[in-house]
């Protein structure tokens, strides 16, 4: 190379690791070291099936990786035109080779989704071949490959075969038309509704491609809090362009559909679900929707819950509700997710209940093509909630699992928090429904009572920042929703490692410490949040930081004293029989052991338990003490990031490293406000000092509890 020419290509790298907004995600296709080249001649030799603009895709994606990792430009004009590729990307029919290679039986284990990707040798080479059933399985199988590529993996022997566990794998977006999101703390909306349908953006393109990397097969664009806007002819048009340009990806759309739509924007005097009129209203509304986009997957419904319309209106049941839009979909092969999250101020119940004791009832009463939404826990999304009574309690009705991404309760974008081990523990824990082993994964799979239909959601975290999600790792908890989507069983720390080598590198000395910050992360929000199984002790409303004296106001399940109870006798809230009984929804293998104080885990106690502040622990310490002492752990821990951080300067770009180390100086200030000012509060009841160790606040309760930031987003 000559001397300006290196000099030229020397400025580029250095200004391209200078200028890693973080924005390529997890498909940042980083230059491979010398010796990686494992998969060069496969992926610059490369035949694909018949023209198709997914396998355009697949293509554009090969060219893109090889170019990124070899820094090299892609060998070949024309991937379709070679005689002998050593990468074959088809469906069966289109390539002899994998007709002769791969047998049917195999093929049909794959379903519609699953792929292969299979190492030979013929004509005195070696190939790999990548096939499956639909050409969204083979770009499924090209990700696989050029993540393998990344981190420089072997194909083991005997190949890869990889099918989906759910079947409809859905992100949620809470984007309200006028692009602000609720509970979004990543900019705006990506959807630009003004500028749609004539302008499609390069970012409905990638953010496609990206859901596709990671398996994500549907996305819901609008807030679950609908607007029957969305429903009219102009707005039709506009999501009927994002979902001609999601196609390729195989991401179909689905919508949120307000309850009152008959009335808001069809003139009718009720919505009532059993009245003809409405039923009809339906059938040629949603038959409108199928003739802008034939693929529509359906609609997704919040009815009856803060202060959204629905059948109790009515007087009708959420199943009657339920029913009336899925009969209009029905003819389309469309389907009808209802949520769950259904509670009222004016029941008189504990909120953990309600939505059980709303359900239950009705099972088996929905249309087969309604899907019951369920979020992870009883009450709302808590950093830590023990799983929802509904799982494993409607065996006549598929449950799909509602995981939250975005972080409503765990400190919005600055708080470092990987969420996947608290999904984890959730798709882990044992319903006991069917004895031992009856796992709440089993029962989304639809394998513990053979559901016709599965799927998963995740309220998105993704919002017009340059680096899709707030905090770069945040990007961290979109790559491992999907990833759990596809298998629910994926362990959350093989998801943080493939993460991290995708990401940033593959070097060890960075993966492994980071790895371990990240998987100890949720912990940490946990232990200066919620510690013990406190719940919903944010302040109100924005629920961005501390604030356990929240009480009064429009509705007392909104507010932390109905959750915490502490009065100078002790603190939780007792669920057992001597109070809501909300236990006697689980199955009784975990009343018995939630309900008793010698077997349930700590990190439940207080979420069932009311117990005087000098309870003992199993550590020895009393409650209070072992309360202060997890505030105190946090905060050891969040400071302990930044150190862990700062040594790995040499691993990452400085822009990224910066840009997390200033959220972690963030986080870590304002673990030390959730210490303090819950400590403060609760010693008021508790009459007892910090034990020791425990950093002593720098201000009075007053100090705390009148910080009140504005304009905090995503309400
Ligand atoms: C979309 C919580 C949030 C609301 C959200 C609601 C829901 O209550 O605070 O913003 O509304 O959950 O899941 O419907």
């Amino acid at each position: 190379m000559k001397p300006i020419y290196l000099l030229i290509y020397l400025l580029f790298i250095s200004f391209s690791l200078q200028a890693n907004d973080g924005y390529k995600l997890w498909l940042q296709y980083y230059p491979l070291t010398s010796g990686n080249e494992l998969y060069q001649t496969f992926l610059g030799n490369v035949k694909t099936g018949d023209q198709s603009p997914t396998f355009d895709i697949i293509q554009e994606e090969i060219k893109l990786a090889y170019n990124g990792f070899y820094k090299e430009s892609y060998p070949k004009a024309n991937v379709m035109s070679l005689d002998q590729p050593q990468l074959i990307i088809a469906l069966p029919g289109q390539s002899e080779m994998i007709l002769r290679n791969v047998s049917k039986v195999d093929l049909e284990k794959l379903g519609p989704e699953g792929y292969l990707i299979k190492k030979i040798t013929a004509d005195g080479a070696e190939k790999i071949l990548i096939s499956g059933n639909s050409e969204i399985a083979l770009l499924y199988g090209t990700f696989r490959l050029l993540q393998a590529a990344q981190k420089n993996q072997p194909l083991p022997n005997e190949g890869m075969v990889s099918v989906p566990t759910i079947e409809r794998r859905i992100l949620n977006h809470w984007d309200n038309l006028n692009r602000t999101v609720e509970r979004g703390y990543a900019g705006f909306s990506i959807w630009n509704w003004h500028r749609l349908p004539r302008h499609i953006d390069q970012q409905y393109l990638d953010y496609a491609r990206a859901n596709a990397s990671i398996g994500i097969n549907g996305t819901v664009i609008t807030n679950v809090n609908a607007n029957a806007l969305v429903l009219t002819a102009d707005y039709l048009k506009k999501t009927a362009a994002l979902a001609d340009a999601f196609r390729p990806y195989g991401i179909k759309i689905y919508l949120t559909a307000r309850f009152s739509s008959p009335m808001e924007i069809g003139g009718l005097p009720t919505a009532d679900p059993l009245d003809p009129e409405v039923q009809q209203w339906w059938k040629d509304k949603t038959k409108e929707i199928y003739e802008h986009i034939p693929d529509f997957g359906g609609f997704l419904v919040k009815a009856d819950s803060e202060g959204q319309p629905g059948p109790h209106n009515y007087k009708r049941t959420q199943a009657e509700g339920a029913n009336i839009l899925a009969d209009a979909v029905k003819p389309f092969g469309g389907i009808v997710m209802w949520r769950a999250f259904v509670y009222s101020e004016e029941t008189p119940d504990d909120r953990h209940k309600q939505a059980y004791n709303e359900f239950k009832p009705i099972d088996g009463e929905f249309r087969d093509n309604v899907i019951v939404q369920v979020k992870n826990g009883a009450i709302d999304f808590q950093p830590r909630e023990p799983f929802h009574p509904l799982f494993g309690a409607m065996p006549k009705t598929p449950l799909m699992m509602e995981f939250q991404i975005t972080q409503e309760y765990l400190g919005h974008d600055t708080h470092l928090a990987y969420l996947a081990p608290m999904y984890e523990e959730v798709l882990q824990s044992d319903t006991h429904v069917q004895g031992p082993g009856s796992t709440v994964s089993k029962v989304i799979d639809g394998s513990l009572h053979q559901y016709s239909m599965t799927a998963m959601a995740g309220v998105a975290n993704i919002g017009t920042d340059r680096n899709w999600t707030g905090h770069h790792f945040h990007q961290a908890n979109w790559f491992a929703y999907g990833r759990l989507a596809w298998n629910p069983n994926t362990p959350s720390a093989d998801m943080a490692e493939e993460w991290l080598q995708l990401t940033f590198t593959t070097e060890e000395e960075f993966v492994q410490p980071v790895k371990k910050m990240m998987l100890q992360s949720h912990e940490m929000v946990v232990n200066y949040m919620t510690p013990l199984g406190l719940h919903h002790i944010m302040a109100r409303s924005h629920h961005y930081g501390p604030g356990p004296w929240v009480t009064g106001g429009e509705r007392a399940d909104w507010t932390a004293t109905y959750y915490h109870k502490a009065t100078e006798k002790g603190v939780g809230f007792d669920r057992t029989p001597s109070g809501s009984n909300a236990l006697e929804q689980y199955a009784p293998a975990i009343q018995e052991t939630w309900g008793n104080l010698e077997t349930i885990p700590e990190k439940y106690l207080l979420w069932f338990h009311h117990l005087p502040w000098d309870y003992g622990l199993k550590d020895g310490n009393s409650l209070w003490d072992g309360i202060a002492l997890h505030y105190q752990k946090g905060v050891e821990e969040a400071w302990q990031n930044i150190l862990t951080w700062e040594e790995m300067k040499p691993f990452v770009d400085p822009e990224r490293h910066a840009h997390v180390l200033s959220f972690m100086k963030i986080q870590s200030e304002e673990a030390i406000w959730w210490r303090d000012a819950c400590l403060l509060y609760f010693g008021q009841f508790s009459q007892k000092p910090l034990p020791e160790g425990v950093g002593k606040p720098a201000h009075d309760l007053e100090h705390y509890m009148k910080l009140n930031p504005k304009f905090v987003p995503g309400i």
